[in-house]
């Protein structure tokens, strides 16, 4: 049966889901919500997401939210993705806490300021301060990627997944491959796995639709 994600091609986390699915060769759909005209804070959809949030996912009976939690049961029901042992399985966990409390959440705001907001609305200081904090994450990623060639394990798992997410889009929010050599490796290497697909050709919607 035809699983459904509920999700707009510029959801990083929406996106962190369909790469998941395209690359455990999952039977998927997308179905767009247009975001950008409120329709994720409608009461129509609060009825699929109370929280008012893409990515949500449908498989059958089953409904669910937060990409981490959607990532965990790609990888469960797939036996794909999802280390080898418990504790690479904490340790995947552990990464992707860090990147739903430290990394995404703040690239999400800092790109959605910078490339989806009008100036005159942006709230002064928030952007720097975001991207300072974001320096760090960078550095820290960077050398946990000098040693090894993917953040858990020697194998792509969903850890990896979650982390890259919004490194792949092409809008400017800061980040620059060039300045992290690890980083930008790792994203090679993921980009090279077969099936692999930017979020633009995954999901519908994007900037230029908007233009
Ligand atoms: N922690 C959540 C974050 C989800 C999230 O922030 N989704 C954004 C799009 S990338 C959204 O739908 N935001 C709606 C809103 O803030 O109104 C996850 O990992 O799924």
């Amino acid at each position: 049966m035809t699983a459904h994600l509920y999700c707009f091609g510029e959801s990083g986390n929406s996106y962190k889901v369909a790469l998941a699915l395209t690359l455990t060769d999952w039977d998927w759909k997308p179905i767009y919500v247009d975001f950008f005209n409120g329709e994720a804070r409608s009461d129509a959809f609060k009825t699929i997401n109370p929280m008012g949030e893409v990515p949500v996912f449908v498989d059958g009976d089953t409904t669910l939210t937060q990409s981490g939690v959607i990532l965990d049961y790609i990888s469960s029901k797939s036996g794909k993705l999802g280390g080898k042992s418990a504790a690479e399985r904490r340790e995947i966990l552990r990464w992707m806490f860090w990147d739903n409390h430290k990394f995404s959440t703040q690239i999400g705001t800092t790109r959605f300021m910078l490339n989806f907001l009008p100036e005159d609305k942006r709230p002064q200081g928030v952007v720097p301060f975001l991207q300072g904090r974001l320096t760090l994450a960078y550095q820290l990623l960077d050398e946990h990627l000098s040693g090894q060639d993917y953040l858990v394990g020697a194998a792509l798992t969903i850890a990896d997944l979650s982390c890259c997410g919004y490194l792949f889009y092409p809008e400017p929010f800061g980040f620059n491959r060039a300045d992290w050599p690890h980083i930008d490796a790792w994203l090679t290497r993921i980009a090279t796995h077969a099936h692999w697909k930017g979020p633009y050709d995954l999901m519908p919607g994007s900037p230029k639709d908007r233009a």
